[in-house]
C-alpha cells in the first residue's frame, strides 16, 4: 500500500485532543518536525478547532497562530497544507511555503477561496461536512450516508474543477465524525470503495476522534488502538492520506501492513 501520512499540527487552545499544547510557534515548529521526521509526509497546520461545538475565531488570530508555523516548517521539505476555510489565512500560509489547502466546508465557506487556489494552483482537499462544527452532531441523519457523501463530493469536485482548480490536485475526504454519528462513520469506512470510485486520492481522518471511544471505551488521550485499526482498514480500503496525530505509531503499523501484503 502506497498510504501516506499526514501529521497533524494544531496551534490552537481548544482542539480536542490537543489543543493548548502547541499553542507557542517553537512548540509547535517543534512538534512538527518530530511528526516529519516519524514519517509525515505532509503536515497539516490548523489555527482554528473544528471540534463539535467548537466557536469562530476570526481571520486575524487564526493567522497570527498559522504563520509563523508556516514559515518554520516549510524549510524542512516535506509538503504543508493549512486547515483553514478563510481565503486570507490559506493566501498567507501559500505565501509561507504551503502548498495544498485543506478546506472543511468544502470551499463552502468563503467566496474567495475556491480562486485564490486556482490562481496559485494550490492543491485542495474537499471535505463533506453536514453543517457547522457548532451544531453539526446535533441530530444527523441521512437516508443512505455513503451515496449521499459520495453525491456531495462530486458536486464540490465539479465546482472545483469549474472554478479553474486543477483536477489532479484535488484530494477528497468524508469528513469522519463531522456531522455524523458513530453508525454514520463505521458505514462511511466500510463504504470507501465507493467513494474511491470518484476517481480522485481519498483523505481519511479517525484520529483519536470520539467514535473510536465509544467504541472501546478509551479516553481522548488514549485512542491510539483504534485510531490504528481505522487507519489500517482505511488505508486497505484504498485511502491515499490517513490524517494523524501519531505519525510514528501509524508508520509503524504501515511498515507492518506492507511487510506481511509484500
Ligand atoms: N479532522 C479534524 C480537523 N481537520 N481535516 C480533514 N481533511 N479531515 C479530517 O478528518 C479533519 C480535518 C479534527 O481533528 P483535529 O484537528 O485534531 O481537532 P480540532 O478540529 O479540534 O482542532
Amino acid at each position: 500500500m502506497n498510504t501516506r501520512l499526514m501529521g497533524v499540527v494544531n496551534v490552537t487552545p481548544d482542539s480536542f485532543s490537543d489543543g493548548g499544547l502547541y499553542l507557542d510557534p517553537d512548540a509547535a515548529i517543534a512538534h512538527g518536525e518530530e511528526l516529519a521526521a516519524d514519517g509525515a509526509a505532509i503536515l497539516d497546520v490548523g489555527g482554528e478547532s473544528t471540534r463539535p461545538g467548537a466557536e469562530p475565531v476570526s481571520a486575524e488570530e487564526e493567522l497570527r497562530r498559522v504563520r509563523p508555523v508556516v514559515e518554520g516548517l516549510a524549510p524542512l521539505g516535506v509538503a504543508i497544507s493549512v486547515d483553514t476555510s478563510k481565503a486570507t489565512v490559506a493566501a498567507a500560509a501559500l505565501d509561507g511555503g504551503a502548498r495544498v489547502v485543506n478546506d472543511v466546508t468544502a470551499l463552502r465557506g468563503d467566496p474567495q477561496m475556491a480562486a485564490l487556489v486556482a490562481d496559485r494552483g494550490a492543491g485542495v482537499i474537499l471535505m463533506h461536512m453536514a453543517g457547522e462544527p457548532r451544531t453539526m452532531q446535533v441530530d444527523p441523519h441521512y437516508e443512505d450516508v455513503v451515496a449521499e457523501v459520495r453525491e456531495f463530493l462530486a458536486a464540490r469536485l465539479a465546482v472545483a474543477v469549474a472554478a479553474g482548480i486543477d483536477e489532479e490536485r484535488i484530494w477528497l475526504d468524508p469528513g469522519i465524525g463531522f456531522g455524523k454519528t458513530d453508525e454514520h462513520n463505521f458505514e462511511l469506512l466500510r463504504g470507501l470503495g465507493e467513494l474511491a470510485s470518484l476517481g480522485r486520492p481519498l483523505v481519511v481522518g479517525t484520529s483519536r476522534k470520539s467514535f473510536i471511544g465509544r467504541a472501546d471505551g478509551s479516553g481522548t488521550d488514549d485512542r491510539l488502538g483504534g485510531t490504528i485499526a481505522t487507519s489500517v482498514l482505511a488505508a486497505a480500503a484504498g485511502a491515499a492520506v490517513l490524517r494523524v496525530h501519531d505519525v510514528r505509531e501509524l508508520a509503524e503499523a504501515l511498515d507492518v501492513v506492507n511487510a506481511v501484503l509484500g
